[in-house]
Order: C-alpha cells, then sequence, then structure tokens
C-alpha cells in the first residue's frame, strides 16, 4: 500500500495516474481538510470531494473542483435571491456538501461521513481527512484575516497576502484510520500539491509526523522555477517566509524526504533529487509519472 498526501488538484492529477498502476486498495490519500467552510448551511471540502469525484470517475477534470456536466440552477436562483454565494456550487456537488452538513450535525466524525460518500460513488480507494476537527487557513490581507477560499475565490487571488494562518477551536489530531494507513504502507508519497494549504496542514496534525518519519517517504515539487504549475503556492510561500520553488518546497517538509522528485524542467537544484517529467498535462503524463513513483517505491 502507499499512503499520499493530498490537497485538491496537483495531487489528484498523479492519482489519477495511479489509479491505473496500482491496485484500488492499495491506495490510501490522507486529504487536507484545511479548506473546508461551511457555505449556505452546507458543508463543502473541496479537497476530499475533488479526490473522492476523481475516485468515482465523475471529476471535472477541467477545473478539477466539481462535477463533470453539473448545473448550476440552485447556485443561480440563490444569487437571484440575494444571498452572497461567492462559490459556484454545482446541484450535484451541493448534494454531497448537504449531505455531508446533515451527517456532521448528527454527531458523525467527518471520516466516517467520507467513508459513506466514497460507498455511496463506489470509491474502493481509502480516502481519509486528514483530522475530524474543524481547521481553517487564513490569511492576512488588506481586506483583514480572510478564510483562504475568501482569497482565492472571492479576491481571485488578487490582493497580497502578509501572513498565513491556521485556525481551529481544538489543535488538530490525525485519526486514528490515517495513522493505520500509514503504518500499514510501504511508503508516503507527498504529492504536489500547494506546500503551505495543503501538505502543512496535514504534517501538522498531532502525530502525522511522528508516523511519517520512519517511513520512505518521496516528495514532488508542484514549481517549476519560481512558479507553481497553477494556484496561489508562490503568494503563499513567500508569505509563510519560504522560497517559492522546489528548494523552499523541500525545506517546507523539514527532512522528512527520502527522495525528493523535481521537474527535469526546472532551472532551481535541490541535491540529491530525482527528476522526472512531472507536468501531468494528460492523462498518459499522469500514469507515466504514476509508473515512475510506484517504481521507486519497489525499488525502496
Ligand atoms: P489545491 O488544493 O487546489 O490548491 O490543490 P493542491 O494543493 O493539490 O495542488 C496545487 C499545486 O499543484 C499547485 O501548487 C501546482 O503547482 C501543482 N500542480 C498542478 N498541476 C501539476 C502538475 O501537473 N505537476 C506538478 N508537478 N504540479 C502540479
Ligand atoms: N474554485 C474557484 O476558483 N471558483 C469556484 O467557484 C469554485 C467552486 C468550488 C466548488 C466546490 C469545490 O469543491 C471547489 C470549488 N472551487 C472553486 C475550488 C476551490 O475550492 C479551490 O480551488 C481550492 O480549494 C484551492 O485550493
Amino acid at each position: 500500500m502507499i499512503t499520499f498526501l493530498s490537497g485538491g488538484t496537483g495531487t489528484p492529477k498523479l492519482l489519477r495516474g495511479m489509479q491505473k498502476v496500482m491496485d484500488h486498495h492499495e491506495i490510501s490519500v490522507i486529504v487536507n481538510t484545511a479548506e473546508d467552510i461551511w457555505i449556505s448551511g452546507n458543508h463543502i471540502s473541496p479537497d476530499v470531494d475533488t479526490v473522492m469525484y476523481l475516485f468515482a470517475g465523475i471529476l471535472n477534470t477541467d477545473t478539477w473542483w466539481g462535477v463533470r456536466n453539473d448545473t448550476f440552477t440552485t447556485h443561480d436562483e440563490i444569487l437571484r435571491l440575494g444571498i452572497d454565494e461567492f462559490i459556484t456550487i454545482g446541484d450535484r456537488d451541493r448534494a454531497v456538501h448537504v449531505a455531508r452538513g446533515e451527517m456532521l450535525r448528527n454527531g458523525m466524525r467527518l471520516t466516517n461521513a467520507t467513508r459513506i460518500l466514497c460507498d455511496r460513488f463506489g470509491v474502493r480507494e481509502n480516502v481519509l481527512p486528514m483530522t475530524d476537527t474543524e481547521v481553517t487557513t487564513q490569511v492576512q490581507t488588506e481586506l483583514g484575516l480572510i478564510h483562504f477560499q475568501e482569497y482565492w475565490i472571492r479576491a481571485r487571488g488578487k490582493i497580497e497576502i502578509q501572513k498565513v494562518l491556521r485556525s481551529f477551536n481544538e489543535p488538530p489530531v490525525a485519526t486514528e484510520e490515517g495513522l493505520a494507513a500509514i503504518e500499514a504502507s510501504e511508503a508516503v508519497v507527498i504529492g504536489p500539491s500547494n506546500p503551505i494549504t495543503s501538505i502543512l496542514p496535514i504534517l501538522a496534525c498531532e502525530g502525522m509526523k511522528k508516523a511519517i518519519k520512519d517511513k520512505f517517504v518521496i516528495a514532488v515539487s508542484p514549481f517549476i522555477g519560481n512558479e507553481p504549475i497553477s494556484g496561489p503556492a508562490g503568494a503563499l510561500m513567500t508569505a509563510a517566509g519560504f522560497e517559492p520553488s522546489a528548494i523552499g518546497t523541500f525545506n517546507c517538509y523539514g527532512g522528512l524526504t527520502d527522495i525528493f522528485l523535481q521537474d527535469i524542467r526546472d532551472p532551481v537544484e535541490v541535491s540529491h533529487s530525482v527528476r522526472f517529467d512531472t507536468l501531468m498535462t494528460d492523462e498518459d503524463k499522469s500514469i507515466a509519472l504514476a509508473r515512475e513513483i510506484a517504481g521507486l517505491v519497489k525499488k525502496g
């Protein structure tokens, strides 16, 4: 088994390939939940949903969020009624948020709610939220301290970030299920996700680093040069005090990695890194990278 640490875009692209080169039951994914948000009374867990929809075969892989060919009737009507729903939510996607919100309000753990939803979608991979309690990534900007989704979606990532903060009522703890998956794995793969908003929140869950420390850990850089392949990782790395590059990513993971993968095009040199083509522009490229990583795990 391999356990992957994932956000909602870069690592899911890798998982798309992994699905084709590994047995479904051999894949566990610990997913970031620090971008979760309650919207219009329902619970969105963007990264969990992306991974679940991917494995269910219904992900919109043009955007890497939401359900393919979804409709937006409810969202349009909510806007018409004057509610400021700043996230565009599809109808089928919203049904998942409604169901999850109900389960959580009834006292269910997010891990169990995720398992039930994955079962309903016929997902055979082990999809695990990083923790069962709420964690929120906030950014300090000229608009004040705002939720990461407000920065990225409402402000379109166009304002400066002075600081990145993680807030919670109780310190997040890794789940029993997540720790068991790591324990049962030959390797942990830190996928090419946003180090600040996706990977560090997972590593910050109590018990996580200790569980990963003695495992064979492969990390994939989400940067080529000083630019991420997509999204706001550059601005977030800078605000968090890291260089926006593969070096900054490597440093972010604080000595946890045994093998660090960089793109063949990356002019930045991380010593002892391994180079592959990591640009997953289509499914075949995801499969090719997945094969290389599975090969590294086998060689161990
Ligand atoms: P988020 O939750 O939507 O922010 O998604 P993730 O954290 O999983 O991934 C965001 C990161 O994925 C960005 O920093 C991108 O640079 C990286 N990324 C996206 N596509 C690719 C790709 O094809 N290859 C690599 N190496 N990184 C990618
Ligand atoms: N991202 C956007 O940029 N615009 C949207 O309207 C949007 C809607 C949305 C709905 C459900 C969902 O699960 C994700 C959605 N995303 C949207 C993705 C968004 O949450 C972010 O890209 C990630 O969280 C960034 O890390």
